[in-house]
């Protein structure tokens, strides 16, 4: 390590005094003007992972749905999971030492972590739109400069093609080609084969059309990218592409998903087919309105629960007994899990929100489906179970059985199944508040008040606020529950401000 570099370099990217960072629930995550050196040293973090496990190492400048002030940083391993968690405390180390030791940490990190400091080292970035994030993303090249790393600049780019181009890197090219003309060819091949087979109802003109929300984000502008890849026939429609409004402002997968309602900048017509994106394009929520103009959210849980009875039906034909499970957090409304574990009997898990968490557990199936309600998720195949897919859809001689098998092997490529306010503490996946003391208990008694009701808080990993879920058996009823469990929270958790308000 070139000291004196290391010195010179990290004195450009000060951290402000008295600042800590907490690593949240998708990495760093803050104002953008606080993040400088974090992002120098997230550029360093990532040489000594890559040197670790002598791979290729992702790092993703975004704020994903937070306000476009804000930014952050999200780390990828090398098979495109989230940083592993043992990883996180180095990262928070580095991120919150003083100038003077951050070469004693850069030494600790090497030894705790066995990383050969003569390896090579390559990293790859990307980020979003938000006005903030070429800066930053060169201070991410400055840390990974200064430790001697190779690295290739994405530059704009979504989350998840990022992901797929650290897998792709990884794998040698067995996922696919690293380069988005490889990422938007592998997806819509598997998508235009799998809409042949799958009968779904089209326009007058056999046309599909699907109206767009992009949040103002990269979403608009990879998607205009991909369109000519497309089928002819799937006709898409792009709203809030962030040539007028702000990112994320009063649209996107968490406005729609939060208040229940359409986008602003998108008009719907009963019945069409409209979507959202978060800012990073990581998250998708599904909505219609019917002929009384009744609005209908295709959440997380909905997705899951649709792809699983898919799935099932798919798997069943091609004659395997893969074991398949549907992985949740808290925030699952408890309708879908009956649903699934009652009438679907598909086996339902519950852990802690992030995706990281999801994953994991999803890997421990041949089939794991995981979805969080807010939109993020993806389908994981065992490598087992994905090898005996596709050798059934090559050989197979029933016809039935190996045209059920294409289509799960082209599910398989679309889905790009890579990874993937402290005062409250929460248990059991976090439905259960430990402290402050007296809060679960409070919750508790409210929840008795209303039928088929539940709910729970947990203190956000990615903004300044504390989450507040609330579920009953009438919107009317949710709604209440929600607003008593915030008053809980504001006389017991020392809220600040005015009491929350109905
Ligand atoms: C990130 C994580 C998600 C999580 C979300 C909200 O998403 O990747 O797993 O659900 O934050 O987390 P919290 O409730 O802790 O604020 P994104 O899309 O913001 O990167």
């Amino acid at each position: 390590m070139d000291t004196e570099a290391l010195k010179k370099y990290s004195a450009l990217h000060p951290k402000p005094a008295g600042l800590t960072l907490q690593y949240g629930t998708a990495g760093f995550r803050t104002k953008a003007e606080q993040l400088d050196h974090v992002m120098f040293r997230m550029g360093l973090l990532a040489v000594l992972r890559s040197k670790a496990v002598a791979s290729t190492i992702g790092i993703m400048v975004t704020a994903s749905h937070n306000p476009e002030e804000d930014n952050g940083v999200k780390l990828v391993d090398p098979l495109g999971e989230m940083l592993h968690p043992s990883w996180e405390e180095y990262a928070t180390q580095l991120a919150n030492a003083e100038e003077q030791e951050l070469q004693k940490i850069i030494t600790e990190i090497c030894q705790k972590a066995a990383v050969n400091q003569h390896k090579d080292a390559s990293v790859f970035i990307g980020r979003d739109t938000r006005p903030s994030s070429e800066k930053l993303s060169q201070s991410v090249i400055d840390g990974i400069s200064v430790l001697g790393g190779q690295y290739h600049d994405y530059g704009l780019v979504t989350t998840p093609q990022l992901h797929y181009m650290v897998c792709c890197q990884n794998t040698r090219g067995q996922y696919g080609k690293a380069t988005l003309e490889g990422y938007y060819e592998k997806l819509s091949k598997a998508f235009t084969e799998l809409i042949k087979k799958v009968n779904s109802p089209s326009s007058g003109e056999g046309q599909r059309h699907l109206k767009i929300d992009c949040a103002n984000g990269i979403g608009a502008l990879k998607l205009s990218e991909m369109e000519p890849y497309f089928p002819k026939e799937v006709q898409i429609h792009l709203y809030n592409d962030g040539t007028k409004e702000k990112l994320n402002h009063l649209c996107g997968a968490d406005f729609v998903k939060v208040h229940q309602k359409p986008p602003r900048g998108l008009d719907m017509n009963p019945n069409e087919r409209c979507c959202s994106f978060d800012g990073d394009a990581d998250r998708i929520v599904y909505y219609y309105k019917d002929t009384t103009g009744h609005f209908h959210l295709i959440d997380g849980d909905k997705i899951a629960t649709l792809i699983s009875i898919f799935l099932k039906e798919l798997l069943a034909k091609v004659g395997q007994t893969l074991k398949m499970a549907v992985v949740q957090t808290a925030y699952a409304n408890g309708s879908s899990t009956r649903y699934l574990e009652q009438t679907l009997k598909v086996p339902v898990h519950c852990v802690k929100t992030g995706v990281k968490h999801l994953h994991h557990k999803a890997q421990e199936f041949d089939v794991g489906v995981y979805f969080e309600a807010n939109g993020h998720g993806t389908v994981l195949f065992s490598k087992a179970a994905e090898t005996k897919i596709r050798q059934l859809a090559k050989e197979e001689e029933d016809d039935e059985k190996r045209e059920a098998a294409k289509v799960l092997e082209n599910m398989i490529d679309l889905i790009n199944q890579v990874a993937d306010r402290r005062v409250i503490d929460t248990t059991d996946a976090e439905r259960r508040a430990v402290t402050p003391p007296g809060l679960q208990e409070k919750i508790d008694a409210l929840v008795k008040k209303y039928k088929l009701s539940r709910a729970f808080v947990r203190p956000s990993g990615t903004e300044d606020v504390v989450r507040i879920y609330a579920e009953a058996e009438t919107q009317e009823a949710a709604d209440a529950l929600a607003h008593e469990v915030s008053l809980a929270v504001y006389h017991l958790a020392g809220g600040r401000g005015a009491p929350p308000q109905p």
